[in-house]
């Protein structure tokens, strides 16, 4: 099992957090998990290095805070893993270049930033994250919906690569939960939350103030019916409230329409507005007191990135091999 995340933004929004990082949390117990904060990716669009560096740290600690537990699973920052960037080169030279340029993820960050200004790193990202994958030999992949096309390129490449060279890479499968595949964006409930794309009141930040979290929640779109009834076609803004309310409490959807059954958006708003506050409280003081401890992160990260190296080498080894490089003496 093998998944990752930007520290791009400081915040983890509640899309990365139900969509992906929850389920990292339930997985660590059952699989063999290796999560990483992926610093390679957070390059391909402009960042500042203080930012990045402290950005990089905030995000361990958030994904500690989240309960990934360092002795349940392998958690570690990408840079300090080399073998990333040399796969991914050799699996950049076996992509085609009309391949890549179909990357649905790569059409949108690039239009959104001017083709002329969207980086040769931002077009081979996905190829990166191919190489992230295949190096852990991971079966599956828990992530939202929007990652699904790059797990397919992921298995394209890998079967490519195995049928060119001989068998050498697993081919991964997405891990992806029907229920929150996809957070909805609360001002545009038909597009996905997005740090990039999403306008601040329709972003929840786990670290915002938990006051203005529930404020968000309370003026999130929905539409001029009153009834509380699950669904996306007719009723999207109620549905996505619906997901988080059910997923966060652990209470059925039919059950909540029950509960909500003649009272009203506005009950509805401030109970989950509630419910957010008491799961975003704790969280932003977990992930205080793991920023104020710089020296359990630190060897968190050394840990992490050792556990990492072992089984990155090994595969990067045998891939180099297959290729034909002549091994260093
Ligand atoms: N809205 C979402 N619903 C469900 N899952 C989501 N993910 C992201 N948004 C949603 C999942 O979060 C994981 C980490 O994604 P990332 O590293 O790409 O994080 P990000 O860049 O912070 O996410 P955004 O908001 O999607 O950024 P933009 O739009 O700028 O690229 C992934 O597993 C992702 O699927």
């Amino acid at each position: 099992m093998l998944s990752g995340i930007q520290p791009t933004a400081g915040s983890f929004h509640l899309g990365n957090y139900l969509g992906a990082v929850r389920q990292w949390v339930a997985l660590q117990e059952t699989h063999d998990a290796f999560y990483m904060v992926v610093d390679l990716h957070a390059i391909t669009v402009p960042q500042d290095p203080a930012e990045l560096r402290a950005n990089t740290r905030l995000a361990v600690a958030q994904l500690l805070a989240a309960g990934l537990d360092p002795d349940r699973c392998t958690l570690f920052v990408q840079s300090h893993v080399p073998e990333h960037a040399q796969l991914a080169w050799v699996m950049n030279c076996l992509t085609g270049f009309g391949e890549a340029s179909r990357m649905t993820q790569f059409k949108d960050k690039s239009a959104r930033q001017g083709a002329d200004r969207a980086s040769v790193g931002l077009f081979t990202y996905p190829v990166l994250q191919v190489a992230d994958i295949l190096l852990y030999q991971a079966d599956e992949v828990p992530v939202g919906e929007d990652q699904r096309q790059h797990i397919e390129l992921t298995r394209d490449l890998a079967e490519r690569f195995n049928g060119r060279f001989g068998e050498t890479f697993r081919t991964p499968e997405a891990y992806i939960l029907k229920e929150t595949a996809k957070i909805y964006d609360l001002q545009d409930p038909t597009v996905k939350m997005s740090k990039s794309a999403s306008s601040p009141k329709g972003l929840i930040n786990l670290l915002d103030e938990p006051k203005a979290t529930a404020k968000k929640v309370r003026s999130a779109v929905t539409d001029t019916d009153t009834v509380i009834r699950y669904d996306v076609v007719e009723k999207p803004g109620v549905s996505n409230l619906l997901t988080v309310y059910s997923t966060l409490t652990g209470a059925d959807i039919p059950a909540l329409e029950e509960k909500y059954d003649g009272k009203g958006y506005g009950a509805l708003k401030t109970d989950l507005a509630e419910v957010m506050v008491e799961f975003v409280t704790p969280f932003r003081e977990r992930t205080q007191q793991y920023l104020d401890d710089p020296e359990t992160l630190d060897s968190v990260l050394a840990k992490g990135a050792e556990k990492a190296r072992a089984v990155a080498a090994e595969t990067l080894s045998r891939a180099y091999d297959r290729v034909g490089f002549l091994p260093a003496k």
